[in-house]
């Protein structure tokens, strides 16, 4: 059982470093975004609940994403472990997940964070912009509160688990293929040693 948090900036790649490691590792994937973009396509009342903070690019509060969290590690409680992708996202979410992963029994293993500089990903969002059909992905302006929300709200996170030494640090700038090669490191020696 492994359960790891991946964890960085709008636009570092997450969603997309999370599609290999759930392949190598058999993991269950909760990535909060797909499950609100999904409420919001299914037009749930839980999608209009959360639409106009998405849209805005600022955070849901979090007593609705813990609350859909919980739900989901309900569903999936016959997993192998866990990649927690863009959850939690503040400070509060972390000891939210911590207390649901204690009631289950488990624990935060990993905590992986890809480091991309403001530059690139305000050019990543853009690029997607043109594609994906999100909101939030639409102005310069919203890649940038996206960004300052970030550094406000998310970044004290990696406090929170470096004290607890579970926290590593990737370049996430390069070719997809190298940084999940890097990523599977991390996991493997981690797994290698406990
Ligand atoms: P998310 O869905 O988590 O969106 P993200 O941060 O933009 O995506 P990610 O980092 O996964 O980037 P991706 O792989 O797609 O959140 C969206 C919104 O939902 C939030 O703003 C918030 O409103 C709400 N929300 C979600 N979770 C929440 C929570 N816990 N609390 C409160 N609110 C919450 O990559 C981005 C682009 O870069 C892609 O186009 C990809 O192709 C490209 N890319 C990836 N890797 C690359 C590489 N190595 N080189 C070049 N391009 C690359």
């Amino acid at each position: 059982m492994i359960n790891i948090v991946l964890f960085g900036p709008p636009g570092s790649g997450k969603g997309t470093q999370s599609n290999n490691i759930i392949k190598r590792f058999n993991l269950t994937h909760i990535s909060t975004g797909d499950l609100f973009r999904k409420h919001l396509e299914e037009g749930t009342e839980l999608g209009m609940l959360v639409q106009q903070y998405m849209d805005d690019g600022n955070l849901v509060p979090d007593e609705i994403v813990s609350k859909m969290v919980a739900d989901k590690l309900k569903e999936n409680n016959q997993s192998k472990g866990y990649i927690f992708d863009g959850f939690p996202r503040t400070v509060p979410q972390a000891k939210v997940l911590d207390q649901l992963l204690e009631d289950l029994e488990m624990h935060i293993n990993l905590i992986i964070a890809l480091e991309v500089d403001d530059h690139e990903l305000k050019n990543r969002i853009y690029e997607r912009g043109k594609t994906s059909g999100r909101v939030d992905d639409q102005s310069k302006e919203k890649a940038e509160t996206r960004i300052r929300v970030y550094k406000k709200e998310t970044l004290p996170i990696a406090n929170y688990y470096k004290i607890q030494n579970k926290f590593y640090s990737i370049n996430g700038v390069g070719s997809i293929e190298d940084i999940a090669n890097n990523i599977n490191r991390v996991i493997e020696e981690y797994t290698r040693k406990n």
